[in-house]
């Protein structure tokens, strides 16, 4: 298995045009898949689109390509769950997590202020913690992490192990979590779902881990997030290069 050559599958999928006249985002995924499985890739990515909470998309794009280079294995991070009653709770433990990841407070609040504005993105916001400002200047768009994936045999191994749900969405966030915080320039990521069912966000960092905050936002609420915030940064392109283009598989246990 380690010697297959590997594809890259993406999908992203909008409503009342595609994204870049305007449409509403409404789903996107990433998988790494071998040639034989991309039928199944593709088709686990158009039934997250096509089912979808934030609505029935008019527009989508499923692409793949074989990936050149070395895919690096990354442990997944370590997990936590903060439960909470209410969303003032949620965010109350949201901003102390980033402040002991090393997110100095007036950073955090300046990143607050900006958020709704940064609500309908279909990426990532990439926010400075030296200046306070956001860096990736990719406007509506955000910066789409790609090219990373979990086997989901041996994820269902750690989710029973730790006894969390065999779930896709908790799948998906903590390969991004570990692929985000694995590089040296990010400090930490804050991020809730902009699916309005889904409440539970989290804080990720290397000291802390992937630390899950049960309640983040109302239910109903359609406004999500996703920043990474960074320190150090000598090169903006190469850090972008790396969340976009590094292929990464998730691996728990030593097999392999
Ligand atoms: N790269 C960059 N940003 C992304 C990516 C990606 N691959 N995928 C999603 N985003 C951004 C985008 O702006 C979305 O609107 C936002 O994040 C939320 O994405 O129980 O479900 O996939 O442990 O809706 C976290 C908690 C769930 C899971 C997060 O996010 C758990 C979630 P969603
Ligand atoms: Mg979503």
């Amino acid at each position: 298995m380690c010697e297959e050559k590997f594809y890259s599958v993406r999908m992203r999928a909008a409503q009342n045009g595609p994204h870049e006249k305007g449409g509403k985002h409404i789903s996107g995924g990433e998988q790494l898949s071998t040639y034989d499985n991309l039928k199944n890739a593709v088709n686990v990515l158009l039934e997250k689109a096509l089912a979808h909470s934030r609505g029935n998309p008019d527009f989508m794009q499923i692409q793949f390509e074989m990936i050149d280079k070395p895919i690096k294995k990354l442990r997944p991070l370590p997990i936590g769950t903060n439960e909470v009653e209410s969303v003032e709770e949620g965010q109350a433990v949201a901003r102390n997590l980033l402040e002991k990841a090393g997110v100095p407070m007036e950073i955090i609040e300046k990143a607050y202020e900006k958020i709704a504005e940064y609500s309908e993105l279909r990426g990532a916001i990439l926010f400075d913690i030296r200046s306070g400002l956001r860096i990736d200047g990719q406007n509506e768009k955000g910066i789409r992490v790609s090219r990373m994936d979990w086997l989901t045999t041996n994820f269902e191994k750690w989710a029973d192990h730790y006894e969390m749900p065999r779930s896709q969405r908790v799948k998906e966030a903590l390969v991004l979590a570990t692929k985000v915080s694995a590089h040296p320039a990010t400090v930490a990521e804050l991020c809730w779902s902009d699916d309005p069912e889904y409440v539970t966000g989290y804080v990720a960092s290397k000291k802390q881990g992937y630390q899950r905050i049960t309640k983040l936002k109302e239910y109903g609420d359609e406004l999500g997030c996703r920043i990474f915030f960074v320190d150090g940064l000598s090169d903006l392109h190469s850090y972008i290069d790396y969340l976009e283009k590094q292929p990464i598989f998730v691996q728990w246990g030593d097999n392999c």
